[in-house]
C-alpha cells in the first residue's frame, strides 16, 4: 500500500533525533493569498521557523499524498495551482483516495502533526466560531481538532471575522488551555485586544513548554493555544477592521456564501477593503507566530530530552 503520510527526511530525522520541528499550514497559502506573495510568504514562514531554532515542516496533500515537509516545487505547486483543493481533517481520506492536490487548514495540519509526533504548530490565526453560529451552526474544525490532538497551537488569535466571546467559551468547554503570550487579553488577529480575558498568561517559551509537558504528563489529551498578539508596530486600527468585517459580512450574506468558502472570501474582502492592509499585518504576525512556536517547540524538546535521561 502507498504511503499515507509522507515525511520529509529532514524532518523526519529532526523527529528522531528529539530535535524541534514546527508544523505549518498551508491554507493560507493556496487561498489566503495571491500568487507569488502567497509562495514567499510560505517560504517566509519556514525561515521564521530557521530562525528560532526548530526544522519547518509544511503540510499539505500532493497528488493524494499527505506530505509533511514541502519541496520548493511541491510549494510552487499549492501556491499556484487552481485546482488545490481547500483541506480540512475530514477532507484528508477523500482527497487521497481521489489522489487530489489539497492545502491543508489549521485543522488537518494539526491532525497530521499529531499522527506524526510534532508538538508545536504555528498560523496567523486560527477558525472559530461564526457570528452567525446560531443560523447557520458554523463552528470551524480547527477548534474541534485542537481539542483532541495534542499540539500546541501558536497564534495571533481567532480571526476577527469569528466571535471571540464563544469561541473562547467553546475552547474552554472542551478543555482546551488558552495562554495568553505576555498578555493578559486574547488578541484579536489584526489587532491586540479582543475585548476577551485569557485566563492565563505565560511569560515565556519555556513556561509555555512547561504548561504543555504537564498537560501530556497527566495523560490529557488535547491541544493548548498559545495566543502570541501582533507587535504593537504592526496592529491595525481596530474600527478600521471591525468596519471592514461588517462590509465583509454584508457582501457573505448577500451572495448566500456558504461552507469552506465562507473563511476564504471574508478575509478576501478584509484585503480589499483595507487595501492590502490586513494583508501585510497577517503575513507579518504569521512570521512573528512561526518563529516563536520555534522557540517553544525547541523548550519543549529540551523538557522532553531531560525527562528521558532522569
Ligand atoms: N488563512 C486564509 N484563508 C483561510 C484560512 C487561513 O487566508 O481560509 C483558513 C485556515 O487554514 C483555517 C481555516 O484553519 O481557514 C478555517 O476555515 P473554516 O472556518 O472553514 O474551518
Ligand atoms: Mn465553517
Amino acid at each position: 500500500m502507498r504511503e499515507l503520510i509522507r515525511v520529509a527526511p529532514e524532518v523526519r530525522a529532526a523527529l528522531r533525533e528529539g530535535k524541534a520541528v514546527v508544523a505549518l499550514e498551508s491554507t493560507l497559502v493556496a487561498h489566503g493569498m495571491p500568487y507569488p506573495t502567497n509562495l514567499k510568504t510560505a517560504l517566509a514562514l519556514e525561515e521564521a521557523v530557521r530562525e528560532g531554532g526548530a526544522v519547518p515542516a509544511t503540510v499539505a496533500v500532493v497528488g493524494g499524498q499527505v506530505k509533511v515537509g514541502l519541496s520548493e516545487s511541491d510549494l510552487e505547486l499549492i501556491a499556484s495551482d487552481p485546482d488545490v483543493y481547500k483541506a480540512s481533517q475530514h477532507d484528508l481520506p477523500v482527497l487521497i483516495t481521489k489522489r487530489w492536490h489539497g492545502a491543508t487548514t489549521a485543522a488537518a495540519a494539526i491532525a497530521v502533526a499529531g499522527r506524526v509526533g510534532i508538538s508545536v504548530f504555528a498560523t496567523g490565526a486560527i477558525g472559530g466560531v461564526h457570528r452567525d453560529v446560531m443560523e447557520t451552526l458554523d463552528v470551524s474544525t480547527d477548534l474541534t481538532e485542537i481539542a483532541r490532538t495534542p499540539v500546541c497551537v501558536v497564534c495571533s488569535g481567532v480571526k476577527t471575522v469569528l466571535d471571540t466571546d464563544w469561541t473562547l467559551e467553546y475552547l474552554e468547554t472542551r478543555g482546551v488551555p488558552v495562554l495568553g503570550y505576555q498578555t493578559d487579553v486574547f488578541p484579536a488577529f489584526y489587532y491586540r485586544d479582543s475585548g476577551c480575558p485569557v485566563d492565563y498568561r505565560v511569560e515565556s517559551p519555556l513556561e509555555a513548554a512547561r504548561v504543555m509537558s504537564v498537560k501530556w504528563a497527566l495523560g490529557f489529551t488535547g491541544g493548548l493555544v498559545v495566543a502570541n498578539p501582533v507587535p504593537e508596530a504592526l496592529e491595525l486600527d481596530p474600527d478600521l477592521v471591525e468596519d471592514a468585517v461588517d462590509e465583509a459580512l454584508y457582501e457573505l450574506e448577500e451572495r448566500g456564501i456558504r461552507g469552506k468558502a465562507v473563511t476564504p472570501f471574508l478575509l478576501q474582502v478584509l484585503h480589499e477593503k483595507t487595501e492590502g492592509a490586513t494583508l501585510r499585518t497577517g503575513v507579518a504576525l504569521a512570521e512573528e507566530n512561526a518563529r516563536l512556536a520555534a522557540r517553544v517547540a525547541s523548550e519543549f524538546a529540551r523538557l522532553q530530552a531531560a525527562r528521558s535521561i532522569s
